[in-house]
């Protein structure tokens, strides 16, 4: 078996136990351990030198981690400006927030310069190397530059955006061509692998083959769908005993026998959070009878606190919720709980088994695992309602979910209301079908065809086909 060699943006190091870390980390270190595997990424560390270290290298349990520090400036540039000022806004369709600057890219590409320069040290000619997100699609590009002939396979984890959207960014093309020199990207889901097919089309970027492949000079790169899952059945056992255990007791105690509607997302504008407050404030004021009888959970972690929207959109998440609490609140009821802090992955899991409705309802999420651990945690008895907003990944398997558009806050407000009156044989019936997806599609499922087809030597490719231009002849750029 070839290494496999793991690139992301944070690593996580053993030092981090695995109760802490989230699912995703305990996956990848499963994937390494069966091959013997090299994790490399930033440390999490900020240094004062200005020329890039060699990394730090520590093993444990068959693994080797391989760490590098990032002085502040590139930190700025690579992490604030452009991974998460421009790529995270642009793809997740956030076109007014994604704010391009030159010397923001320049610090991008220069830190994904010097990563591959230090991880095409450290490669051995047959390993298997399989880069993670938005942080790092130039360092295949830049690997290649370096000589390094491996395969080299790329997952996105989050949405690839409409190519009218993407060609919004000045270096579109740049990053469109950087694509093609991996041999496999991955996507979570065909929505997402018919977007970049269509950019490639529309943009003369790529000969398209009917097979899946983008064929650039030198390379068929094959583009599918690989939709990420959980280890449903560890989350369900940590849920079913969780849900016995005193912080969910104390919950109980709390709420008074009054449903509990969740919502759990990193504070991030991605996620909706603002119009699902919105719902649950028309819920109240259309159908009062809830009132006093439902509280909404929101469990808010901060998340990149130090990126201006992220602050502004924390104020405007604080101000709504005052105002909800303000209205409606009576002296032994408080409609919303907003939570700023994490909880623990069991608290969490024995939370979903308790509430009668998940609130999901992201503005554009390339997956979102929290949705699937929702199923994973219910009670097949008596299990709770999956409202889920349809421009999340999820809403492509979950089916059965009540889908929503975030954007509608009525519509949202109307299905927490079929939710909290669904009876239970349709509950189970719902439950049912989305359990069978969550159990089967896991993340060992989702890592081992992963990396199958990423070491599959290449199929021979079938007659290619020029695909039509959808539009006419891309306009030119001066
Ligand atoms: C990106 C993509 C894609 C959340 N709050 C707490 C907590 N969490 C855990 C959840 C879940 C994870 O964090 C969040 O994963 P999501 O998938 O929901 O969202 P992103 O962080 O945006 O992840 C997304 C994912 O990558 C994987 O490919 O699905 O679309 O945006 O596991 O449970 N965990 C704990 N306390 C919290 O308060 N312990």
């Amino acid at each position: 078996l070839s290494r496999l060699v793991i690139v992301s943006n944070r690593v996580a190091l053993p030092r981090e136990a695995t109760a802490r870390a989230g699912g995703l980390a305990v996956a990848l270190r499963e994937a390494l351990k069966e091959r013997g595997g090299l994790w490399f990424g930033w440390s999490g560390d900020i240094t004062p030198d200005t020329e890039p270290a060699p990394p730090r290298m520590r093993r444990s349990g068959g693994i080797t981690y391989a760490t590098m520090d990032i002085n502040a400036a590139d930190h700025q540039h690579f992490y604030a400006d452009f991974a998460n000022g421009v790529l995270w806004p642009l793809f997740h369709h956030q076109l007014n927030k994604s704010d391009f600057h030159r010397n923001a890219y320049d610090g991008y590409r220069r830190v994904n310069r010097a990563f591959a320069r230090q991880l095409a040290a450290l490669l051995q000619p047959d390993d298997l190397v399989w880069v993670h997100d938005y942080h790092f699609i130039p360092l295949a590009a830049e690997l290649r530059r370096l000589g390094v002939r491996n395969r080299i396979g790329f997952f996105l984890h989050i949405p690839f955006p409409a190519a009218e959207l993407l060609t919004t960014l000045p270096v579109h093309r740049e990053l469109a061509s950087d694509l093609c020199h991996y041999d496999l990207i991955g996507f979570q889901t065909e929505d997402d692998v018919r977007a970049l097919l269509r950019y490639m089309i529309d943009e003369d970027a790529g000969r398209i083959d009917p097979a899946g492949y983008i064929e650039s000079p030198g390379r068929m790169t094959r583009i599918a769908a690989f939709p990420i899952g959980i280890d449903a059945e560890r989350f369900s056992g940590t849920a079913r005993k969780a849900a016995e255990g005193e912080e969910n007791r104390r919950l109980r105690d709390s709420l008074a026998g009054r449903a509990l509607v969740i919502g759990t997302d990193r504070l991030d504008y991605s996620k909706g959070i603002v119009q699902r407050l919105q719902a649950f404030r028309a819920l109240l004021d259309t159908w009062p009878e809830h009132r006093s009888q439902v509280t909404l959970l929101q469990v808010a972690p901060v998340s990149r606190g130090e990126l201006r929207q992220y602050r502004s959109l924390r104020r405007e998440i604080e101000a709504l919720a005052g105002k909800i609490n303000g209205q409606f609140s009576e002296f032994d009821w408080t409609p919303v709980r907003y939570l700023n802090k994490a909880l623990s992955r069991e608290t969490l899991a024995g939370f979903f088994r308790v509430s009668r409705a998940a609130l999901i309802t992201p503005v554009r999420d390339g997956m979102n695992l929290v949705a699937k651990e929702f199923v994973a945690a219910q009670d097949p008895e008596d299990p709770g309602v999956l409202v889920l907003s349809r421009f999340a990944g999820a809403a492509r398997e979950l089916t059965d979910a009540l889908i929503v558009n975030p954007y509608d806050v009525d519509e949202m407000a109307a299905a927490l209301h079929r939710a909290l009156a669904m009876p239970r044989d349709e509950r189970i019936a719902r439950w049912e079908t989305m359990n069978r997806v969550v159990a089967s599609n896991t993340i060992t499922v989702w890592h081992e065809s992963f990396v199958r087809e990423l070491a599959r030597p290449r199929a021979a490719s079938g007659k290619r086909i020029d695909v039509p231009r959808v539009t006419g002849a891309p306009p030119t750029q001066v």
